[in-house]
């Protein structure tokens, strides 16, 4: 393997002859698996762990390496390991955001040309989410391109097709179906040789499905969705980096619980105008949406023109901000504590209003 067919090129190089140290090569992180990544170069691929120095920087609060990285290694032959001392610069990358005593960036997956975001046509399809990638990309760096699977699960996959267009923002729509191939011959197209593609989307639209097609074997495990909601559970569990027969590398991530914290605030409010609209007409300014009285939101669901379900997702990540949240501040832990028990006792009030009044 010759790192240019890794994806090094002229920007890595002039990196790289600022920082070498003696008796280290360059090297590309192509999986990680607990404390361990596994890299390629110009050598036979190895497992590659930390050096000392490089481990204390990590340990106090610099970066671990991430799939995509370019690692300054020394190569220990006599082990069929390398020693890692050095994450060089990244072009670009994605993070999402980890709670644990402070909220920290971690590095997800590190100089991605070309991120593909993947939508399945069929059940919940929903152009909002697809927005939500495209800022990530934009901020990460990486150019985005959609990728719009299933198209053999679904009649108006022109009008979806159409619909994202509209927010695409210029990014290409690949209309594709993994599964029986259609529309792949386009996508393929679109990759260059020694370019990196990352795979982002929700559990079940099918990215490990099309990473086999394109590398024309079975290398990620795929599984059927739920029939139920047409939402899987997680079939990826890490990420890595596969060479595809023409040259251009592709990386495979699990769907998007845990992409998608990346700032979760805004697109919280951006994704879930629907439930934000009802929210506002609620009677109670601090309405739980839990039999309240007055509750816009819940009637929407009893009329059937808001999803059950889409309510509980939206409870699912505002729980999950919050918990960010309180992480990051004590004193809103505090806050919200106190906030849950006074609209609890408003409710009991209510309750009690109302009951009063039927007698
Ligand atoms: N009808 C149809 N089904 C597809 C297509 N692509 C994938 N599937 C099915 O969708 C299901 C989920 O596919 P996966 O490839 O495991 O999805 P994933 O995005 O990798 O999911 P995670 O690894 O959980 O993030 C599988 O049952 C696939 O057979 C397609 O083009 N058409
Ligand atoms: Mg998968
Ligand atoms: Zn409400």
């Amino acid at each position: 393997m010759l790192i240019q067919d890794l994806g090094w090129d002229a920007y890595f190089e002039a990196l790289w002859r600022e920082n070498s140290e003696d008796g280290c090569v360059p090297a590309r992180v192509v999986s990680q698996q607990r404390g361990l990544w596994r890299v390629a170069g110009d050598f036979e691929e190895c497992w590659a762990e930390p050096s000392g120095k490089f481990r204390k920087e990590s340990e106090a609060g610099g970066d671990w390496p991430a799939v995509g990285d370019w690692l300054s290694v020394e190569r220990r032959p006599e082990k069929q390991s390398a020693l890692i001392h050095q994450v060089l610069a990244r072009r670009t990358r994605f993070v999402r955001k980890v709670a644990g005593k402070q909220i920290a960036e971690q590095v997800i997956v590190a100089n991605i040309d070309v991120a593909l975001i993947v939508a399945a046509l069929d059940g919940d399809f929903n152009v909002r989410r697809i927005e939500r990638y495209l800022a990530q990309c934009w901020e990460s760096g990486a150019r985005p391109a959609i990728v719009l699977n299933k198209a053999d699960a679904c009649p108006e996959s022109r009008e979806l097709a159409a619909e994202t267009e509209r927010i695409a923002m210029g990014a290409p729509i690949f209309l594709i179906s993994a599964k029986t191939g259609e529309g792949l011959d386009l996508l393929v197209a679109s990759f260059r040789k020694g370019q990196t593609i990352v795979l982002l989307g929700s559990s079940g639209v099918g990215k490990s499905t099309l990473v086999n097609r394109l590398l024309q074997e079975e290398r990620q495990t795929t599984h059927a969705v739920r029939a139920s909601d047409s939402r899987g559970r997680h079939t990826t569990t890490s990420r890595e980096l596969f060479l595809m027969p023409g040259g251009a590398m592709i990386i495979d991530t699990p769907g998007l619980r845990e992409l998608q914290l990346w700032n979760a605030a805004e697109g919280l409010e951006e994704s879930f105008a629907d439930v934000d609209q009802l929210r506002s007409q609620c009677r109670f300014t601090d309405c739980q949406h839990q039999q309240e009285p007055g509750c816009a939101v819940e009637a929407a669901i009893r009329a059937g023109t808001l999803d059950a379900d889409r309510l509980e997702s939206w409870r699912k990540l505002q729980r999950e901000q919050e918990f960010l949240a309180r992480k990051v501040d004590p004193e809103i832990g505090a806050a919200q504590k106190k906030r849950i028990k006074i609209s609890m006792r408003q409710v009991r009030r209510n309750y009690q209003e109302r009951d009063k009044g039927k007698n």
